[in-house]
């Protein structure tokens, strides 16, 4: 819409508003406009991409593998875009963004640059109002929170003491900037060994002249073993490309596999870490079902990694202060990496343990820690996000009776199926917290999340139905389904983990996604609907 069409009235109706335009939000929009309905995007960032248009540090690459990231809701599309490597750099996923965008001609409904502050659910018109930064008011009957479970809006930069002062450059990993970053001849401290930090950690150990990584919590990490792919291969992946979406949409990863750590012969199973670690990627967890099941199993595969650690990093020292510990593997996320610990071979790399020396200050030239001063020109923070919660609850979202989603939130995300809250009528959250999201394939959670609201929102316009709102006891009765499940597995037992939200001070302690699997949660989402969607209370 134009600046003098905005002018022109001051409330714009619409069917629907969607906020962000990520994977999520880019195929919802698509799919309301197959249905008819009037539509707008809203996207805080210049351009279309989500988590691949904030996260441009060096290195960045996502751990699930291209062919399999990738949509399939468009025959044509999945047949005609070829990726370049196994595993697809943030460039390439933004670029194949853009072309979905272009292709499937999603722009006109786009606006950028543009943050929802504000959205109300008026119970007279029962419809949402929504308010944007831009100074936009919009009137929808539906809102669709499609804001990402790790997105720029929610990043967190630790408030250290003197993090102010200091006189060098710094930089959040999910807020890069566009033009990149010349290290070249500088000392570089990277605070963080997440996923990003693991990531970043060596491209800019090969530039940087002196590179100090702080590390809090030594994590897992796998090697991904990418490599360019070739066009025979996926031409001949893409003539059975439909039955390897359907293997993904109905998998059960970590606890699908029958074959059993605990009961297979020692030697043998070492075979299979041997085998999956060089096959490299996410597949490696996927060895036994019972690794995220029985402590005694997962000790075994922890062992095997922590035996890789010590071969690959020369000085036994550094190896051990690189050895994780105290929680079991993928119990919190584990990583994917491309020489991750071979940098630590590096004579311009130091490691700091920063729980052994914790980070007192940052100051004008540096980072100080109780055992010494670190002279720095730049630091880069791969600390993580605000995870699951913290860019739905930016929004100053009020249900019935004005309650606010904050403050029905403040002990922890309920949602039904992790998809819509009681109280919040025809409010929908793509791979909201209580759905599997995180722990799954999330283009593949996407999909399944926005086909399922799709027809949600068929179902009321065949029966002129105007609210849908999940009930409370529903919601009650998921997220203690959401408990028993991750209790029946290792995945609490990371206490410190940000699936649990521990790794922001005072987020309440609540594990929550779905760690069932996308297979059984799609079985139950479908039962929902079949069920003319159980759980849910429509106002005619
Ligand atoms: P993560 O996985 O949350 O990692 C953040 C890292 O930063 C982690 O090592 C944290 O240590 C560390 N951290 C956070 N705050 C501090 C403070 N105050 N002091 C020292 N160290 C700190 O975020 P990523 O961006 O790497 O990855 C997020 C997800 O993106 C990833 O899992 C993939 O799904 C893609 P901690 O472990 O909390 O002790």
């Amino acid at each position: 819409m134009s600046e003098s069409e905005r002018d022109a009235s001051s409330t714009v109706e619409l069917d629907a508003v969607v906020v962000g335009a990520g994977f999520a939000g880019l195929y919802m929009l698509h799919k309301l406009r197959e249905q008819g309905r009037r539509a707008r995007v809203f996207e805080a960032g210049s351009g279309v991409g989500g988590t691949w248009f904030w996260n441009r540090y060096p290195g960045a690459r996502c751990d699930v593998e291209s062919m399999d990231y990738s949509y399939s809701f468009s025959e044509e599309l999945q047949q005609e875009w070829n990726w370049t490597e196994r595993f697809p750099s943030q460039p390439e996923l933004l670029r194949y963004l853009n072309h979905v965008a272009d292709r499937f001609d999603l722009r006109r409904d786009i606006q950028l640059r543009t943050r929802v502050t504000a959205a109300t659910f008026d119970e007279t018109t029962m419809r949402w109002e929504v308010r944007t930064d831009q100074g936009d008011q919009v009137s929808a009957q539906h809102l669709i929170l499609a804001v990402g479970c790790l997105s720029a809006a929610a990043r967190q930069v630790p408030d250290f003491p003197g993090r102010d002062t200091f006189g060098g450059r710094w930089y959040h990993t999910c807020d890069w900037p566009v033009a990149g970053v010349d290290f070249a001849g500088q000392r570089v401290g990277v605070i963080g060994t997440g996923s990003s930090g693991v990531q970043a950690i060596p491209v800019i150990a090969r530039e940087a002249a002196h590179l100090t990584v702080f590390q809090r919590t030594p994590n897992f990490s796998i090697p991904a073993r990418n490599h360019p792919l070739d066009d025979e291969y996926q031409r001949e992946f893409k003539t059975r490309y439909n039955e390897r979406r359907e293997l993904l949409r109905n998998v059960n990863f970590f606890f699908g596999n029958p074959r059993r750590a605990l009961t297979t012969p020692p030697d043998e199973r070492q075979a299979e870490y041997e085998a999956r670690w060089q096959a490299g990627g996410p597949a490696f967890l996927g060895a036994f079902g019972d690794l995220l099941v029985e402590q005694e199993a997962n000790d075994t595969v922890a062992d095997f990694v922590r035996g890789k650690i010590r071969e690959i990093v020369r000085d036994p020292e550094v190896a051990e202060r690189l050895l994780p510990h105290g929680y079991p593997l993928g119990a919190k996320r584990p990583c994917i990496d491309t020489d991750y610990f071979d940098t630590y071979n590096r004579a311009n790399v130091t490691l700091v343990d920063v729980n052994a020396t914790p980070i007192e200050e940052i100051t004008p030239t540096g980072i100080r820690t109780s055992a010494a001063d670190y002279e720095l020109d730049s630091i880069v923070f791969a600390t993580g996000f605000d995870a699951m919660t913290g860019a739905i609850l930016a929004i100053d979202i009020r249900g019935r009776d004005g309650v606010r989603l904050r403050d029905k939130w403040r002990a922890g995300p309920r949602a039904y199926l992790g998809a819509a809250s009681a109280g919040f009528p025809n409010m929908f959250i793509i791979t909201g917290p209580g759905s599997p999201s995180v722990i799954s394939n999330m283009v593949v959670s996407i999909e399944q999340h926005v086909e399922w609201i799709g027809d949600h929102l068929e179902y009321m316009r065949d029966r002129g139905l105007r609210t849908t709102e999940a009930e409370l006891g529903a919601e009650d009765k998921w997220l203690e389904e959401v408990q028993d499940v991750a209790d029946r597995t290792l995945f609490p037992k990371a206490t410190n983990s940000w699936y649990l939200g521990a790794n922001i001070p005072g987020k309440p302690r609540v594990f929550m996604p779905y760690v069932a699997g996308v297979g059984p949660y799609r079985k139950i989402c479908d039962e929902v609907a079949a069920n003319d969607y159980e759980g849910f209370a429509f106002t005619p």
